[in-house]
């Protein structure tokens, strides 16, 4: 293809690792860096975004070479496998896509110093399930646990594996079972979660060494500032695997959820609500009720009910319908 001054115009494809807003750093195939900038208008199905295009977004861009400078313009979109949002900070009906195409969601979960609850990891699953990206639990700080955290830590381990998310104990300080979460992050784009103080940098410096990411050590406050846009940045990881570093961010945006569809992120008690009594049962007060049979007969976690319960009363904060917050 020609362009207007008859040069070769190349096509390339690429992914975002960094998008600033108006620039994009894009890389090639060939696993060069192309700074870009977008033409036209994305329009995105469903999605009122401030920004097209986020990091991890598979794009098409053409080269402009202008002296030594090689430019670059994003022209097409991949579809999205998944994208995490946050609300704009001023424009209310607006929001903020963070990043896109993520496939595997980590969260750093620790019983003691700080205490991560039940209501939280649930929240976090939940919403993982919403956004269509796989979940993988670490029971960080191994090393530490005196026997009470050992045993609430295996029973957490066994709950959630017999609900089919994959679970690994480790120690981000020791190095044990490092390299069952590289096998588990090699050719995948990873994503690292948890309350402050669960291990995340110290996770991350285990993995890569020299790698010094923002994880979380901006406040709320000021990324929620407002001239503060909070940026995600994609990182090559040398044993083949990238990592998505979301300042600011220790979760994920919010996505609202209809209490009917609720138990779909519940994956064990969407494998039974076929057998309740009523097709549009919530799993409330009706009669017949396969999800609260099952509950009492200790087939199913009455931690797992309670949050469900939490999310579907909207006691939980955050998880009002419309709202868009990060958890
Ligand atoms: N004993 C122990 N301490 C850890 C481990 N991982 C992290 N820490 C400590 O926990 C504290 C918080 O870790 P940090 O990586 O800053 O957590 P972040 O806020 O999630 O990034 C630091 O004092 C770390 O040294 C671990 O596996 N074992
Ligand atoms: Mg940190
Ligand atoms: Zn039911």
């Amino acid at each position: 293809m020609f362009d207007r001054n008859f040069g070769f115009l190349r096509y390339m494809k690429g992914t975002v690792y960094k998008s600033t807003g108006s620039w994009y750093s894009v890389k090639a195939e060939s696993g060069a860096f192309y700074a870009c900038r977008i033409k036209g208008k994305f329009r995105l199905e469903g999605i009122k975004s401030t920004n097209p295009i986020a990091t991890g977004d598979h794009v098409t861009f053409s080269i402009d070479q202008q002296g030594d400078q090689a430019q670059g313009v994003i022209t097409a979109i991949a579809p999205r496998d998944n994208y995490i949002i946050r609300k704009s900070v001023n424009l209310s009906k607006q929001t903020h896509i963070i990043a896109a195409n993520i496939d595997v969601a980590f969260l750093l979960i620790t019983p003691n110093n700080p205490v991560t609850t039940t209501a939280f990891i649930d929240r976090f699953l939940v919403t993982a399930e919403a956004y269509h990206i796989k979940c993988v639990l670490l029971f960080n700080k191994t090393d530490d646990y005196d026997n009470d955290s050992l045993d609430e830590v295996k029973y957490l381990a066994a709950l959630y594996r017999s609900i089919g998310y994959e679970c690994l104990g480790i120690s981000a300080k020791t190095g044990k079972n490092i390299d069952q979460v590289k096998a588990l992050m090699k050719n995948k784009v990873s994503m690292f979660s948890g309350h402050s103080g669960v291990g995340k940098s110290t996770l991350v410096n285990a993995l890569a060494p020299n790698l010094a990411l923002r994880t979380s050590e901006i406040s709320l406050q000021h990324a929620q500032g407002q001239h503060t846009t909070t940026f995600a940045e994609m990182f090559d990881l040398p044993f083949g695997a990238q990592i998505i570093d979301t300042p600011g961010i220790k979760g994920f945006g919010l996505v609202a959820i209809d209490n009917h569809e609720l138990s779909a992120y519940f994956p064990e008690f969407f494998a039974l609500k076929d057998q309740c009594k009523f097709n549009n049962c919530l799993h409330v007060n009706e009669p017949n009720c396969a999800i609260k049979n099952a509950l009492e007969k200790d087939e199913l976690a009455w931690s797992r009910y309670k949050s469900y319960l939490q999310i579907m009363e909207g006691d939980d904060q955050v998880y009002r319908k419309d709202q868009h917050q990060e958890i």
